[in-house]
């Protein structure tokens, strides 16, 4: 008997069937003898949200009558990959979806295919703040996320030659059936120019910006439905365009080219997300870009409060704004800037508003992703923030920092917002720490260090303002709707309401042992890589056997993650086979999808060596298929969705101390792959979960990692310390991988020897290597290996985002469920 993966329906098949017939005809012009996949998708969407743009409508009112509290997620990034098929199983049409267009002799897969990646995210932040707002409808929060409205968002990757080559991406070119624009909601920017400070009749001192530019924000709505939910909430990306009264004087004298470069000007700023993850280039379209989207945000919400209240009073108890890490810190002096400049507030009550109203995650320890921004940028881009920014400073230093510790000007310059040096700086995060009553780390391990190594001082000042919320991923997308073999099998064993209360996958835990559950368990396992395995060879090139280990590689490319950790151990593989063909290892596939920014040389250096090395080990027929390594061009959500039902092995190999939580390590948790991993984010408490037997736990641990390097981290004598350890180094330098070019790979091993291989890839070399052995040992022990995997996906309930958010809701955003079921 076949379950059905979707448990209410809300249109019949026939009644879908007639909508998409009736839309490929009045929505897009064709009708079912002529309509290309792409006219099927589109009309096949204009059904669903015949059910979505009701329950939208039906939730702003709901919201507007009760005037109710909401979180406003801020973030420069939300990842959400492709929406129509999500969209149908969150409404529950998803059955009748597929079986209309079955009749009408369509493949729902391949007309879901025709949607166009939404990528407007870099990685782990970006795909978080999506399911967030997943799970925020889900369980019937208010709440708006605000964005940008990118014209591009993260580049598409292509491999020529083995290296990254970027190309844009566009992905409404053709356009979006699922995106409304608000035109009644535009909103205007000021930027540049300079303060003028006024005094009024009354002898008060007032302070006017005259901007040098105006800009205007157009907002586009796109509605987060809710599974199985009233609620649809909308995510509102703002885009940029020039000001209605831009210039008409120029245009009409003659100035048509002047004021069309004033208009892309303008265009300029919502037009790319910027591709880096875990660094900061402090270039000024990006902080005009973070200022934009604030701006405009701030506005709409202070206009929605402003339509049941006539003074601020109540804003705090009404918005809470959530910071998405640093990226939109500058709401703060915006916020402080309206409720004194333009709404004639004085300083004590404005300050009093921002402190209840803001709320900032920490996303990264990283050194050189904590944002910083020039002073003279800010005084050029946004002249009255910087004053703003300085006055908060200067009460919390000769208040809060002098009570605390007084007349010690070390500790004054030490926390001080603004860092002095060669070029002054604003410290982002510390602005956010002092501004928010609030600040959370991401897993339970990082907000520790949040607390002892980031910000020591502010916690001693303030230790209740720091709070742990553990990452989540949302169990509709991750499991549900990429894995609909698994999610069947699980309606059969308990129930149907595990995509809302995951933790009810536990009562599969008792099967874990039962002959007959770990055969079908595994058999939807080898179904996934039978799938993957076909899509690898239709875009690599390459036959993977799906009986081989399907170990995966799949998140940015940074140093600290140590891709090239699992380089370095499969060239230690491949090393032994080519010396004993006889070499005890069960037949296995490395599987690689990342992309690494643009102007990181080493990342892309790591690539290009991926590559060079599947080139050979695929080729060489001595080692007779044992050894497989395919690296995925192209890695985004909707390949993801592919991978992690995929997957035998998680690799998750980030030095101890520097992934946050990570959240890939999650979802493959919960489609039955077992975790080779390092003590590092989220890794540590999906042990707690799943039990240290159904877990390969390798390296140095986070005290471990600081101890070595306190003591002085010396890579060489992990080089001449261990004799296959060399070897693959040296091999790095030779020709063998680029015939021809010795010396291509060689940056890999000059930055982990001359260049003190700051991620400590060798001191955990030939623990990651023990391990793995005892990971290929177990897997060829296939009842034991099914019952490790049953009971991962069975136990990892807690990595629900809806509990994520429960967790926010308790600790920090106060909220009260609107739409109740
Ligand atoms: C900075 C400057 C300019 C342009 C972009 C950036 C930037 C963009 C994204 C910096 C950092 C960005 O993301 C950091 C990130 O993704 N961190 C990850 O957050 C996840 C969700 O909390 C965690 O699971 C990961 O461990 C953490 O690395």
């Amino acid at each position: 008997k076949k379950a059905k993966a979707t448990n209410t329906v809300a249109l019949s098949k026939d009644q879908f069937k007639d909508a998409i017939v009736k839309h490929l005809r009045s929505t897009c012009g064709t009708d079912e003898a002529r309509a290309n996949n792409q006219a099927w998708w589109k009309a096949t969407c204009a059904a669903v949200n015949e059910l979505v743009f009701d329950r939208l409508t039906e939730t702003s009112k709901a919201n507007a009558d009760k005037d109710s509290r909401a979180v406003h997620y801020l973030s420069l990034e939300f990842l959400m990959g492709r929406l129509t098929v999500n969209n149908m199983h969150n409404v529950g049409v998803f059955g009748a979806a597929r079986d209309a267009l079955a009749d009408l002799g369509k493949d729902v897969n391949d007309i879901c295919d025709e949607e166009p990646d939404m990528a407007l995210g870099n990685g782990g932040l970006g795909r978080l703040a999506a399911c967030f707002i997943d799970s925020l409808a889900t369980l019937n929060y208010p709440a708006v996320g605000y964005g940008i409205h990118y014209e591009h968002g993260l580049f598409r990757q292509e491999i020529q030659g083995g290296r990254q080559i970027e190309r844009p991406d566009s992905w409404r070119e053709y356009g979006n059936p699922w995106e409304i624009c608000r035109p009644e909601s535009i909103q205007e920017v000021p930027l540049y120019g300079y303060v003028e400070t006024v005094f009024g009749e009354d002898g008060k001192m007032r302070k006017v910006w005259h901007a040098g530019r105006q800009i205007k924000g157009v907002p586009w709505d796109i509605p987060v439905v809710g599974y199985e939910a009233k609620t649809v909430n909308v995510l509102r990306l703002w885009e940029s365009k020039a000001a209605d009264f831009f210039d008409w004087d120029v245009f009409n004298a003659g100035g048509y080219i002047d004021s069309q470069s004033e208009k892309s000007q303008a265009e300029a700023v919502s037009k790319v997300l910027y591709p880096n993850d875990e660094s900061e280039a402090g270039k000024e379209l990006r902080l005009i870009q973070q200022y934009f989207f604030c701006a405009c945000s701030l506005k709409d919400i202070i206009r929605r409060y402003k339509r049941n209240h006539s003074d601020f009073s109540q804003f705090s108890k009404q918005a809470v704004i959530q910071l998405n890490d640093t990226h939109p810190t500058v709401a703060i002096p915006e916020l402080m800037r309206i409720l004194i400049d333009e709404e004639g507030l004085v300083w004590d009550d404005a300050w009093k508003i921002c402190t209840e109203t803001f709320a900032y995650t920490n996303h990264t320890l990283l050194p050189e992703a904590l944002e910083k921004w020039a002073v003279y940028l800010f005084e050029k881009v946004l002249p009255r923030h910087l004053e703003i920014i300085y006055e908060i400073n200067r009460r919390f230093l000769e208040d809060e920092v002098e009570a605390k510790w007084p007349g010690n000007d070390e500790m004054k310059r030490h926390l001080s917002i603004i860092e002095e040096g060669e070029t002054r700086m604003v410290r982002m995060a510390y602005l956010c720490v002092v501004t928010c009553f609030k600040t959370n780390g991401v897993a339970a391990m990082h907000s520790e260090l949040v607390k002892e190594d980031l910000f020591p001082e502010f916690y001693e000042l303030w230790p209740e303002r720091f709070v742990n919320v553990t990452n989540g991923v949302t169990p509709r997308r991750w499991l549900l709707a990429c894995n609909e073999q698994l999610a069947n099998m699980y309606n059969e064993t308990v129930g149907t309401d595990w995509p809302r209360k995951l933790d009810e996958l536990k009562g599969a835990a008792k099967f874990a042992d039962d002959a007959k559950f770990q055969k079908n368990f595994m058999a939807i396992k080898r179904e996934k890589k039978v799938e993957l395995a076909d899509k690898i060879e239709e875009l690599c090139g390459i036959k993977v056997s799906p009986d081989a280990m399907f170990n995966v590689l799949i998140k940015r490319l940074h140093e600290y993650k140590r891709q090239h950790l699992a380089l370095l151990h499969i060239l230690a593989l491949y090393r032994r086979l080519l010396e004993n063909p006889d070499y005890d290892m069960g037949p296995q596939v490395f599987i690689f999808g990342s992309k690494a920014a643009p102007g990181y040389k080493l990342a892309k250096d790591i690539i290009y060596a991926i590559n060079k090395v599947a080139d050979k080990v695929n080729n060489d027929p001595r080692i007779k298929d044992k050894l497989k390594v395919v690296f995925m061009p192209n890695y985004r959500v909707t390949l993801a969705e592919k991978l992690f039902p995929a997957g035998d092995v998680s690799l998750q190999i980030s030095t101890a101390g520097y992934e946050a939580s990570g959240t890939g390590n999650m979802k493959f948790a919960l489609n039955g792959a077992l975790t080779l991993g390092t003590m590092d984010g989220a890794n540590v408490e999906i042990r707690e979960e799943v039990g240290d037997e159904n877990i390969f736990i390798f390296g140095m641990d986070c005290d471990e990692v600081k101890a070595l390097k306190a003591a002085g981290y010396n890579p060489w004598d992990y080089y001449y310390g261990n004799p296959e350890l060399k070897a693959v180094l040296d091999w790095l330098e030779t020709d063998f991988f680029t015939p021809g070019a010795p010396g291509e790979l060689a940056s890999i091993k000059h930055s982990l020897l001359e260049g003190g291989d700051p991620y400590l890839v060798l001191a955990d070399f030939e623990s990651f290597t023990t391990q793995y052995t005892a990971v290929d040992v177990a897997y060829r022990d296939q009842k034991k290996w099914a019952k490790m995997a049953i009971i991962n996906s069975a136990s990892v309930g807690k990595f629900n985002s809806d509990r994520s958010i429960e967790d926010y809701v308790d600790r920090i955003w106060k909220l009260e469920k609107v739409m109740p079921n």
